[in-house]
């Protein structure tokens, strides 16, 4: 291989356009010959750790009807969720790919736990915080969820929705931060290929 395998983890908001711009990344991380693959809700949540329940009922947790255990939302199931993709993608990482993924990762701790696995296997960790702010997601709001979380506070119930009534802790230190609303995606995905090469990863 002429690559050396490592982890991009893009963390943000939900519609803080995390998965556009990791896709777009994909895209042109292939176009220049490295083996690169986009770890999302659709192929993860959907498949690794799919629930039946996922879309109904956002705080579903445990097995279904016919005992498959899936992830929701609920703080548990996102650490959970989390942890799954951090040893996922450092399986991509290991590999020699360039494992990029895209999820709200709301909670510090586990984004940490996931970047100290990979220091502990010797596999570079670059974080990027999507920081759109959420009145641009919400203005966005491509599939409804904030329209319906709010409206779920408004009638006194919990949503649990990150952003309106459940917690979404910035990194730190990330190694790159993007605010999408002020930016093209090539503009983006500019700055995250430029990180990478400073690396030495490209
Ligand atoms: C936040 C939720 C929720 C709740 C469903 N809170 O815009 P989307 O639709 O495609 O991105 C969101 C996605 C979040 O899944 P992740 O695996 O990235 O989350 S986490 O890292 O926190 O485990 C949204 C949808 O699922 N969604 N319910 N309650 N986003």
């Amino acid at each position: 291989l002429k690559q050396t395998g490592a982890t991009v983890w893009f963390t943000g908001l939900s519609g803080s356009g995390k998965s556009t711009l990791a896709t777009a990344v994909e895209h042109a991380l292939i176009h220049r010959g490295h083996a690169a693959y986009v770890l999302d809700g659709d192929n993860v949540r959907f498949g690794l750790n799919a629930s039946p329940k996922i879309l109904t009922d956002t705080r579903g947790y445990g097995p279904d009807a016919a005992g498959r255990f899936g992830l929701g939302f609920g703080a548990a199931d996102r650490e959970e969720n989390v942890r799954r993709i951090g040893e996922v993608a450092k399986l991509f990482a290991d590999a020699g790919l360039l494992a990029l993924t895209s999820f709200i990762s709301p909670y510090r701790k586990d984004r940490d736990a996931a970047r100290a696995a990979h220091q502990a296997a010797g596999l570079p960790f670059v974080e990027v915080y999507v920081s759109t702010p959420l009145e641009a997601c919400e203005r966005r709001d491509p599939k409804g969820l904030y329209r319906q979380a709010r409206a779920a506070v408004a009638a006194g119930k919990a949503a649990g929705f990150t952003g309106i009534d459940d917690p979404y802790e910035p990194p730190t230190s990330p190694e790159l931060t993007l605010d999408m609303s002020a930016r093209s995606v090539e503009d983006g995905v500019a700055a995250v290929l430029a990180e990478l090469a400073a690396r030495g990863l490209l």
